[in-house]
């Protein structure tokens, strides 16, 4: 069959709402942009055990240490899920991860800001995971079969993330105020950075013609930020918290919260390389893998030996 009819039934297939699935022919375009999103998706999830990671040691008690235990046992189980989706496009996932540790893949830039305060695990549940979910909910009715799926299990999970977060977010919040200080410091902080989350400008987003067109993303960037800026602020009201945006107003007329222009250079830098924690994150990263050297040799040297011996 010719290219122009297989690109016709598979679209018509997308408009029909069936889902993909990897031994489906699909456009080669289809398949880039996918393994160029799935794998900086896992790689986020990876990555981002590393800012909550680091405050395991300090949690003040021990619920909530085996909460955030948990938390970042999860990041990582999502991160080998959209690994294994990822490689049904035809990828080896220790190339997909060889891109992470020489800095050639993206990952998202939320992850390269620090954690200073136990205040920001409750805000990074709250405002990242929240974040996270409004996108994934999204991704979970996309067209590609294994990616759609491992969003549905991500995203119940998540839902567990975002409420322990704002659960420690809404108890520093009626504490003390020193604590009511550091919780809102926290929020000060990671707001724009989680609109940042959503991608740039639909204007400035090369990718989202073919994955809107392709129904792998439903929603464009900034649909996704307004949805999410619409559900958050009144959960901020609702523990006596702001956002610092002095734009910020609600339009009665629309039912939308307007909110101010994100410093699209900030993002950028970020996104570059040169945020203040992208140089930390390789660097932990590498080490981690340099340390698991001995497990992936262990467990060749044991798929061998099972071989060999049938
Ligand atoms: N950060 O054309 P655009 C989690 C890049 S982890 C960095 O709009 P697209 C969690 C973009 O890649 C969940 N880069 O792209 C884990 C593109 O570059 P290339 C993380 C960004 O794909 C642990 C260029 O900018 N979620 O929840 O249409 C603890 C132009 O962008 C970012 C996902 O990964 C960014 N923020 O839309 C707690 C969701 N934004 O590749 C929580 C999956 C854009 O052309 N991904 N770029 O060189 C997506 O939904 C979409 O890929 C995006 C971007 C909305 C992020």
């Amino acid at each position: 069959m010719r290219e122009v009819q297989l690109i016709k039934q598979f679209e018509e297939r997308i408009n029909n709402g069936e889902s993909i699935e990897p031994k489906d022919w699909m456009p080669e375009k289809y398949r880039k942009q996918l393994i160029r999103m799935m794998s900086q998706h896992a790689h986020s999830e990876i990555v981002g055990m590393l800012p909550e990671g680091n405050w395991i040691t300090r949690a003040p008690n021990l619920r909530r240490k085996l909460a955030l235990l948990a938390k970042v046992q999860d990041e990582a189980g999502h991160g080998l899920y959209i690994y294994s989706a990822t490689e049904t496009l035809g990828v080896d996932r220790s190339d997909l991860i060889e891109q992470l540790l020489t800095g050639k893949a993206k990952y998202s830039s939320i992850f390269n800001y620090p954690t200073l305060s136990w205040a920001d695990i409750g805000v990074i549940g709250w405002l990242v995971d929240g974040a996270a979910i409004v996108n994934q909910t999204m991704l979970a009715k996309g067209s590609f079969g294994p990616y759609s799926r491992a969003m549905i299990r991500i995203c119940k999970e998540e839902n567990f993330h975002k409420k322990q977060g704002f659960e420690i977010v809404a108890t520093l919040a009626k504490g003390t105020p020193e604590q009511k200080e550091m919780v809102q410091d926290a929020v000060n902080r990671w707001w724009w950075p989680s609109l940042m989350m959503f991608g740039p400008h639909d204007s400035d987003s090369p990718n989202s013609e073919d994955l809107m067109k392709w129904k792998v993303k439903l929603n464009s960037n900034d649909e996704l930020r307004q949805r999410f800026v619409d559900l958050t602020i009144p959960q901020a009201k609702a523990v006596g918290l702001t956002v610092p945006d002095p734009d910020l107003k609600y339009n009665e007329e629309t039912g939308h919260w307007e909110f101010g222009e994100i410093n699209w250079e900030e993002f950028w830098n970020v996104v570059k390389g040169n945020g203040l924690m992208n140089k930390d994150r390789l660097r932990a990263r590498n080490k981690a893998h340099e340390e698991g050297a001995w497990v992936r040799e262990a467990a060749r040297a044991y798929a061998e030996k099972r071989e060999t011996a049938n």
